[in-house]
């Protein structure tokens, strides 16, 4: 008689206890074939692993009893349950007490199909004495896993999602923040290390003069507490001379990548309204930066992505365009088309363009003053990354002046109590170990 099929679809990260009882489980049941969910297939319902499909393929593939590894693309596994027609489906119990509910329903579907059976073992709960798997999680989410994964999650979702961190508790919200909308997680990708918010949480306005040496500080301390990716907004880059040096330290910290941008002469925020005193490089010269950059670093997985000024220097559409190809051809990894403009029109006519050339890449789009688009129109327009610039120290300001002021007012801090974070969620926030 040959022996049944059993279907074992799986994410993992690392390989624990939990699983190799699963798969023994499975392994009773008949041959194991793992569907092992891409990235793709992991980013529909929360965030990417820290290792990457072939490193997570290396290790399920050496468990002696797993028959064979299959890519699994669909969350409900819908083609790979047609086409391999397995008798059992094997899958741990824990979905049916969570926003996973909705999958096991669809996944029930399609086992009815072929006739096939879901088994569901207990989930196996590890202690949490022997397995700290955040910690383990954490730890494999260090410099080269968290410099790659930017890249990972451009090539993997439809829109990265990113928030500006001025500081490390930022950083820590970033990373544990989700909210569960149509039975998914949604949670931000990354984080955004902007020049704006770096400032005036200095107190310093946005020209530099808070210099690379102090935001790298600062970058360390968030790099410290977090596990998901920065991109770090480094201006014009600096000066050419000293561009590698920057380029080099980013990415051995753990950064995953930088945007430059090409305006030259005194460094202003681009959302003011009087940009005199800052010009646009020559495209030639900014190329000559990124080829720079491409050149110093030491893996393909740190990015370096051109911002275009020329829409706020009050520039043509065909002078953005024409950088673009220039920025890509020198090796950009991604083009972010700045606008101050009330609405993405501007934009979105460039995308359009762009999109025909040869020399497309990935488009970033910083929605600061044209806040009304929804990510979905910024995926519709070819856009891949969304960066919230500065919302979260715009958020906390008005909270801190008002707090203040209710102590003036009262001449006391009992009527603050309500809106403010208690004590000891702020000491829980911030653990020990
Ligand atoms: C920043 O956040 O510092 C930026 C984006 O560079 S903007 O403020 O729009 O220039
Ligand atoms: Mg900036």
């Amino acid at each position: 008689m040959t022996k049944k099929k059993v279907y074992v679809p799986l994410a993992i990260d690392f390989l624990h206890e939990g699983h190799i009882r699963l798969l023994k489980i499975a392994n009773s049941y008949g041959d194991v074939i793992v569907g092992l969910m891409t990235d793709s297939a992991i980013s529909q319902y929360k965030t990417i692993p820290n290792l990457d499909y072939k490193n997570r393929e290396m290790l399920v593939k050496s468990v002696k009893t797993v028959f064979k590894v299959v890519p699994e693309n669909d969350v409900d596994y819908r083609k790979n349950l047609q086409s391999l027609k397995p008798d059992y489906l094997v899958h741990s119990n824990d979905w049916l007490f969570d926003h996973r509910i909705s999958i096991r329903k669809k996944v029930i579907k399609n086992l009815k199909k072929i006739n096939a059976k879901l088994i569901e073992p207990k989930y196996y709960k590890l202690s949490d004495k022997n397995f700290q798997k955040d910690k383990i999680s954490n730890f494999s989410g260090r410099t080269v896993h968290r410099v790659a994964k930017l890249k990972r999650l451009i090539n993997s979702k439809k829109i990265v999602r990113i928030l500006e961190s001025h500081n490390s508790l930022v950083g820590l919200i970033i990373e544990n923040l989700k909210v569960i909308k149509k039975n998914n997680f949604e949670e931000f990708d990354a984080m955004w290390s902007s020049s704006l918010t770096d400032s005036a949480t200095k107190g310093k306005p946005d020209n530099q003069s808070v210099d690379y040496s102090s935001r790298i500080s600062s970058l360390n301390d968030l790099l410290d507490v977090t596990n998901k990716p920065v991109i770090f907004d480094a201006d014009n880059g600096g000066q050419y001379e000293h561009i590698s040096f920057l380029a080099r330290s980013l990415e051995r910290i753990g950064v995953s990548a930088m945007i430059i941008e090409d305006k030259v002469g005194s460094k202003k925020n681009s959302l003011f309204k009087d940009q005199s005193g800052a010009k646009q490089d020559s495209p030639h010269s900014f190329a000559k930066k990124i080829k720079k950059i491409c050149s110093s670093r030491t893996s393909n997985d740190f990015l370096v992505l051109a911002r275009i000024e020329s829409f706020i220097l009050g520039k043509s559409l065909k002078d953005a365009l024409n950088r673009a190809e220039i920025y890509s051809k020198a090796g950009a990894d991604g083009i972010l088309i700045h606008s101050k403009e009330k609405t993405p029109n501007q934009i979105f006519s460039f995308a359009k363009k762009f999109k025909k050339s040869k020399y497309f890449i990935p488009l970033v789009a910083v929605p600061s003053t044209y806040s009304k688009v929804y990510e979905k129109e910024l995926i519709k327009n070819n856009f891949k990354i969304v960066i919230y610039a500065n919302h979260m120290l715009r958020a906390a300001y008005p909270a801190m002046i008002d707090t203040a002021k209710k102590i003036l007012k009262n001449s006391r801090s009992f009527e603050t109590e309500k809106k403010i974070i208690s004590i000891k969620k702020i000491i829980n926030l911030i653990s020990n170990d």
